[in-house]
């Protein structure tokens, strides 16, 4: 199977520009401050940590770009290419040493990076994206001009070439429609709905977690995206699909969504398929946290989903 030297790197991608809330930028840093790198150590990885954009220097540019940088609606299109570009460059030297790519963000923008960046290295990976929202409005369908709500039409190749900014037509957009398969939506635009529907996305919502019980759902999902049984598999981890009960200091919490162990459920299955070549883990933003506890529990969630996905079992 892969990674079977138990090498990792965590690509710490402290990233906000992809919407407009400050803070999920801290991401990173309270992952590790939790002890998250020990915690894998523990679990039997050699672990490093990559840092691969400079976060006071994008801090500094989003003030310039926030107003000035627009694609059409699309809000600052040139500071997500340019991050997610160093990001894809990072995961891509990660997996080059066939270290396994735990990316920490920062909001799902930085996702245009580190799924690309597997795709390139695994052609024939199929992509698990775990979220509340489908995150695949074009730059036509976009109400809100949030790119964190667009990486996955980005990875797809869905905008025309007259329709992407200059800084984001590095992204290959290969990934076909057959190879992802989403869960946990509850928060679908309805230009997202048409686009899922017209390409025949595989899309388990949480109405399919609660008609077929989360094991069916995983084991659906990874028969749409490898039909043959097994493959790679790319799990992008947007925080906000676990319920906000749970995971409260997020940017756009939807509440039903899932338990915090059906969330954990779904990547010790993916452990146990040991096919997982990566892993985002996005969206935990502790300024929105109305007090300690609310950032405790989303990042003790957050640092459980990255042990659980590497190893972690309760037996
Ligand atoms: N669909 C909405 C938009 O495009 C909201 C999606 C963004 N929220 C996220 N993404 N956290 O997963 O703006
Ligand atoms: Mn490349
Ligand atoms: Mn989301
Ligand atoms: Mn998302």
């Amino acid at each position: 199977k892969y990674f079977e030297d138990k090498k990792l790197s965590i690509v710490c991608a402290p990233f906000c520009g992809g919407q407009g809330k400050g803070g999920v930028e801290k991401g990173p840093r309270y992952f590790l401050k939790n002890g998250l790198e020990n915690d894998l150590k523990d679990l039997g990885w050699n672990t490093k940590v990559e840092s691969p954009i400079d976060e006071m220097e994008i801090m500094e540019k989003l003030k310039v770009h926030t107003g000035t940088d627009f694609y059409k609606n699309a809000k600052r299109p040139n500071l997500v290419g340019e991050v997610s570009k160093k990001i894809h460059d990072s995961v891509k030297e990660v997996l080059s040493q066939d270290r396994f790519p735990l990316t920490l963000g920062g909001d799902h923008s930085i996702a245009i990076g580190t799924v690309s960046a597997v795709i390139e290295k695994y052609p024939d990976a199929g992509l698990l994206w775990i979220d509340a929202h489908a995150d695949i409005n074009t730059l036509e369908s976009t109400d809100s001009g949030n790119l964190h709500g667009c990486p996955v039409s980005f990875l797809m190749g869905l905008n025309k070439p007259e329709d992407t900014p200059t800084a984001l037509k590095w992204c290959p957009g290969t990934l076909k429609p057959n190879k992802i398969a989403y869960i946990g939506l509850r928060d679908v635009d309805a230009a997202e709905k048409k686009i899922i529907k017209d390409l025949g996305i595989a899309a388990f919502s949480m109405y399919h977690v609660d008609k077929y019980g989360i094991n069916n759902v995983i084991e659906m999902a990874l028969k749409a995206i490898h039909p043959n049984g097994n493959g790679p598999v790319m799990c992008s981890y947007d925080v906000d699909a676990v319920d906000p009960l749970f995971v409260p200091a997020t940017g756009t919490p939807v509440r039903g969504g899932l338990t915090l162990r059906e969330s954990l459920f779904l990547v010790e299955r993916l452990a146990e398929t040991g096919d997982l070549v990566g892993l985002d883990i996005v969206e935990c933003n502790p300024n929105l946290a109305v007090d300690d506890i609310h950032v405790t529990n989303t990042i003790s969630a957050g640092c459980a989903i990255a042990r659980c996905a590497l190893g972690e079992t309760l037996l």
